[in-house]
């Protein structure tokens, strides 16, 4: 190597380590070699093992547990009933609001949902708690139950939900072009890898918790309140996580018998979900309908969108998937409404899967469009542009960035969308009739307060600290990066600590926040240490920088020197040595200086005091366009996703190649939902009957073909601290209206109904 190749070499990796940089996952070889430890994984003394019976019906009363037979089976420590397990105290929502009830029984006599937990056994291997458990005997009152939401009514009106601005009704019955249709999306499910449970030990009053969590504060909240001991005493460990996808955000029924039965035996208590329980104890998607009526001119121009919407939710609990969302702010309209309302069926409280509300929502307005385009002989694409949203039609604000039409070019030029012949039927490939369809998807870029702590060591690296965590997005990676750029050092002198209650607080991993929030938080802190550093290299008379005259210095690859180079460069390590110091640590945050401490608490462990996305001037969004080819099988109707080209804009990416996995991730997702997947419920006693892997279909590598993700974002400052918008979440946006839109193109049919399966075909 030479001088010039080794500079050149030394400012590549600058650049592959800086924000922006394509650096490869910094956790993936402790990933790859087992080193990573999982919340299940580590080993305890004395652990026991705690397995659940779940309610073979969906609505009724158990009248009897007869639980002599387990209690007597070998290795059986305790067999807990509604009766026997201890009292725990009601604890709050995760807005903070008090609970309804003061009493909390994790295992239930009133029977909601079939697999809710009625009884759990603890014994000293797992092997004995699963023999013991199919020895609990229960006897039930049953009474009838609501499936799901073809048994409902109309349900509960949500007005908060409600959107409405001129008068869309009239406007719709004197447009002289009108479509309207009812879309429908199944129940889905999260169906992460690695499944819920924790280990639970008490230690005194003072509580520990493995368990793989997107929110760690807020879930301590949960514990402490439980129990009634103070929120410090209670610490959840997750620094790796198996996938969650909205799933494991809450402590829910499960972790409060494993928490509850570690206390009452004085022993660490381990309790993981099987899989069956893993489609019953925490909510997947929530089945909805939706009506889209479109009203236009005929050039195209809309004048009038009603909406109409339903979701299921619990009998005992509440969950509203936004199905307006989309609807509001993709297309100009001067006439408006949407309303929601929610039907209670027997099921356990759905909950976040992938960009929750805007997902459906995405699939009503952007099939509607379609069938719009189609009804005046417009191109699907131009459509879209024809109705290109200037600024943000519900809030009435400008969009802080919005490259939308950048994606719609983008895409269609590198799909190569011009060349498609508009008529349905028009394209084939022997047996296979071929379709293109586009749709656009967006989501909110939600804010929130952020604090991390970074520490320099003297030997010249440095530690980020956050109590937030990494499922697999890539958050070790993009604070390392942070960290490094910001502060001069080579990323492999970075260490990322996450997962762990006890480091700085974080808020929840949810909403497609924490890479802009955490960036954010990590930037203020590195920025107050390397500050602190170049303050004391220019005033600590040891310096050799002392005398300088200098105001600044800069740190590059962990040396430090005068900006203009004319002075001494020495090392971080010389330096701190020269200095005497052990390390230089700064907590930075982004919380208003005005929040008190109960503000604070509030900040991360409830979402209250998150930031609306319309907040001030702007309204704020990332956006994204799909453009899909299928290949349809004209005789047996089978479907298969042959092409994707999707253009995005999540503003500034932290790191390309990490958010363009998350792209595919969403997209691949989106693909599975469009095809494959829907929970089915058995109409007599409201079983999830394909609660497993084997029958709820997710898609493989053989489902998925070459997908290409292009970004056309451009940093947004009002957006993030670092100019950064959403990413995780944004990918599935749009992914099913894209695919159901093409195989209209393909074949003539429109499927409404997800999942689009070969019997809707033929
Ligand atoms: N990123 C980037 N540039 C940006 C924003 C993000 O490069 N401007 C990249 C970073 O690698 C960052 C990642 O994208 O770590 C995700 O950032 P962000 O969109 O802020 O989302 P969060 O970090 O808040 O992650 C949560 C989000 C959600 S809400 C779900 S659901 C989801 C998702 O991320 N679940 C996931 N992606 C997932 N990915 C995996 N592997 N597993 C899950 O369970
Ligand atoms: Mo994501 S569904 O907001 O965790």
């Amino acid at each position: 190597m030479t001088v010039h190749d080794m500079k050149h070499a030394a400012s590549d990796s600058a650049r592959l380590e800086a924000v922006g940089g394509r650096l490869s996952r910094v956790d993936g070889p402790a990933k790859i070699t087992g080193a990573a430890k999982y919340a299940f994984e580590q080993q305890l003394e004395g652990l026991a093992h705690a397995v659940l019976v779940g309610a073979t019906i969906a609505a009724g009363k158990v009248t009897a547990i007869d639980t002599r037979a387990a209690e007597t089976a070998p290795g059986v420590l305790a067999v807990l009933t509604p009766g026997s397990i201890m009292e725990l105290k009601g604890a709050s929502d995760w807005f903070g609001r008090p609970p309804a009830e003061e009493t909390y029984c994790p295992l239930v006599r009133e029977v909601t949902f079939s697999g809710q937990h009625v009884a759990a056994v603890v014994a000293e291997t797992f092997e004995q708690a699963v023999a013991a458990a199919a020895l609990v005997k229960v006897w039930y009152d049953e009474t009838p139950a609501i499936v799901d939401l073809s048994d409902g009514s109309d349900g509960i009106p949500i007005d908060a939900m409600t959107k409405e601005w001129g008068d869309a009704q009239a406007a719709f019955a004197a447009a002289p072009v009108r479509v309207c249709a009812a879309y429908n999306t199944p129940r889905e499910f999260q169906a992460a890898m690695e499944p819920h449970g924790l280990i639970a030990r008490w230690e005194g009053d003072a509580l520990t918790i493995w368990e793989p969590s997107q929110w760690l504060d807020g879930m301590a909240r949960t514990y402490a309140e439980w129990f009634g001991v103070p929120f410090e005493n209670v610490r959840l460990v997750s620094p790796y996580i198996g996938g969650g996808f909205g799933s494991k955000a809450l402590a829910l029924a499960h972790s409060a018998v494993a928490a509850a039965a570690a206390k009452m035996l004085g022993r660490p208590v381990k309790l993981v979900l099987n899989r069956p329980q893993n489609f019953t104890s925490y909510g997947g998607r929530a089945a909805t309908r939706q009506t889209v009526a479109i009203g236009a001119d005929r050039e195209g121009r809309i004048q009038s969108i009603v909406h109409r919407g339903v979701n299921e939710t619990a009998v005992d609990g509440m969950w509203v998937e936004p199905l307006g969302s989309v609807t509001s702010i993709m297309y100009a309209t001067p006439n408006f409404s949407s309303k929601q309302n929610v039907v209670r069926v027997n099921t356990v409280v759905p909950g976040a899967k992938r960009a929750p509300g805007e997902n459906p929502s995405a699939f009503g307005i952007e099939c509607a469009i379609d069938e719009l385009a189609y009804e005046l002989g417009i191109d699907p694409l131009e459509m879209r542009l024809i109705n290109y949203a200037e600024q943000d039609p519900e809030a009435k604000k400008a969009w802080s960035t919005r490259q939308l039409r950048e994606a719609f070019a983008a895409g269609a030029e590198a799909f190569g969308w011009a060349k498609r012949s508009p008529a349905p039927r028009s394209m084939r490939d022997g047996h296979q009739l071929i379709g293109w369809g586009v749709a656009a998807g967006t989501y909110p870029v939600r804010r929130a307060y952020g604090e991390a702590m970074v520490k320099l060591l003297a030997d010249g690296s440095a530690e980020v600290e956050s109590s937030s965590i990494d499922m697999g997005q890539g958050t070790y990676t993009i604070l390392a990066q942070t960290a490094a750029e910001t502060l001069g050092v080579p990323v492999k002198q970075v260490s990322v600590k996450l997962g762990d209650s006890r480091l700085a607080r974080a808020g929840v991993t949810g909403g497609s926040r924490l890479a802009g929030v955490m960036t954010g938080a990590v930037y203020k802190a590195a920025g107050q240490a390397l500050d602190e550093l170049i303050g004391l290299a220019l005033s600590d008379p040891r310096s050799p920088f002392h005398g300088l005259q200098a105001n600044t210095l800069v740190v590059k690859d962990g040396r430090i020197a005068s900006p203009r180079g004319d002075g001494p460069e020495i090392s971080i390590p010389e330096l701190m040595g020269t200095l005497g110091r052990e390390k230089i640590e700064a907590k930075g945050d982004t919380v208003p200086a005005s929040f008190t401490p109960q503000q604070r608490y509030n900040n991360y462990t409830t979402i209250a005091t998150a930031i609306p996305h319309t907040e001030g001037d702007y309204s704020r969004h990332s956006w994204c366009a799909h453009f899909v080819e299928v290949r349809v099988d004209e005789d047996f109707g089978t479907v298969r996703v042959s092409r994707v080209v999707s253009a995005l804009d999540s503003g500034r990416l932290y790191n390309p190649k990490l958010a363009e996995s998350q792209w595919k991730g969403g997209i691949i997702m989106g693909i599975g939902q469009a095809l494959l997947e829907e929970g089915i419920v058995d109409r007599r006693h409201g079983r999830i009957v394909n609660g497993n892997l084997a029958d709820y279909m997710l898609p493989t590598n053989a489902d998925i073909p070459d997908i290409q993700t292009i970004s056309v974002g451009i940093p947004d400052p009002h957006s993030s601290a670092l100019g950064g918008k959403g990413v995780g979440e944004l990918g599935i946006v749009g992914v099913a209206p894209a695919i159901a839109n093409a195989v209209f193109h393909a074949t003539g049919k429109r499927v409404r109904d997800l999942p689009i399966t070969l019997e809707k075909l033929i």
